[in-house]
């Protein structure tokens, strides 16, 4: 368990936790390092000292440019470095270099921090995950300005898949190509990874069972239901079909991470809450991923702190995604997360 690196001057959090999810011990959140289960004012943490990346702004502006081809934006995810495929680092003259040497991991966690140091790149750096069936996930990797340390907890699919993590500079890209294999798992039916951008402080993922309610923590899969255990979802006393949060993050860029397999008939909802003091201008990022399918990838522009954002709808059986760009407001009914009854 480590924190990202330190990219505020001030000290600022900016953590990102993975948990282990197999048969064990619980761990205990506190212990971990975890800020998450700190009240409200932990977590609401200044975000103006975030704006030192000069290249951070390109998930947004990406958006932006999605989102002017259609309201809902169901797009794709970009690769950033689609003729890197060969696992090592590839970069040319003058391009950021980095200190990485290991590009073949076997894993056997749901989740894994890449960090280490790059040298000579302009801003942030991203990172993209891929596995052999073109499910997917992508997002940015916080790198700090002058030391080049960089830190991202990202989740990993079932078995093979490649991870990549792309800085530029003026000389053109740097790649770390990582052949990630992860075994003793099975992979979901549903994923749903959270992004969003430096001034987002911080976005929070939630999955709501067919019937439930939002900040409810047997029909909520989120930070305070989800991560040290699960609600018990379908068959009671299986532990095989309930949800899991295993990466969380509260500060900004994420990502954030829930899976789900063998999901009881019925209507889900996923919910994103702007919890802390973060720009009302921020932006993210859902991407949903269906086993064996391409992502679906959700937008969302100006998620103003305190508000809720429905993303989607997932019927099942079926895996029918329907999106949504519905903003509620809960800023007048808001005590440790939103207390409205959402859906
Ligand atoms: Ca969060
Ligand atoms: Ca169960």
């Amino acid at each position: 368990m480590r924190a990202a690196p330190h990219r505020q001057p001030g000290g600022e959090r900016h953590e990102t936790h993975i948990l282990d999810p197999r048969p064990g011990p619980e761990r205990d959140h506190h212990a971990s390092g975890c800020s998450d289960s700190d009240d409200n004012g932990a977590r609401r943490d200044g975000s103006n000292a975030r704006r030192d990346g000069g290249a951070a702004r390109r998930d947004a502006t990406t958006a932006r440019a999605d989102a002017s081809r259609g309201d809902a934006a169901t797009t794709a995810l970009t690769d950033p470095a689609p003729n890197a495929t060969a696992p090592g680092e590839q970069r040319c003259a003058g391009c950021p270099d980095s200190n990485e040497t290991t590009f073949a991991i076997s894993a056997t966690q749901t989740a894994r921090t890449f960090g280490g140091v790059v040298t000579g790149a302009t801003g942030d750096g991203q990172f993209y995950v891929v596995n052999e069936a073109g499910q997917a996930a992508s997002g940015t990797v916080p790198t700090h300005g002058d030391s080049g340390q960089y830190g991202v907890a990202l989740p990993l699919f079932c078995g093979a898949q490649l991870v990549k993590l792309v800085w530029t500079n003026s000389a053109g890209a740097l790649a770390l190509v990582y052949n990630v294999t992860t075994t003793g798992c099975v992979e979901a039916d549903l994923r749903l990874t959270l992004t969003w951008d430096e001034v987002g402080d911080d976005w929070e993922l939630h999955l709501i069972k067919p019937g439930g309610r939002i900040n409810d923590n047997a029909t909520d899969c989120t930070w305070t239901s989800c991560i040290t255990s699960s609600p018990d979802w379908g068959v009671v006393g299986d532990a095989t079909d309930d949800p899991k949060k295993d990466v969380d993050n509260t500060g900004a860029f994420g990502p954030e991470n829930i899976f789900f397999s063998k999901p009881e008939n019925g209507v889900y909802t996923v919910l994103v809450e702007h919890w802390g003091g973060g720009e009302p201008t921020s932006d993210g990022q859902l991407v949903i991923n269906l086993k064996g399918r391409a992502p679906v990838v959700l937008k969302k522009q100006n998620l103003v702190s305190g508000h809720v954002w429905t993303a989607a709808t997932i019927t099942w059986p079926g895996g029918v995604v329907t999106p949504s760009q519905t903003d509620y407001d809960c800023t007048g009914n808001w005590s440790g997360g939103c207390k409205a009854v959402l859906p």
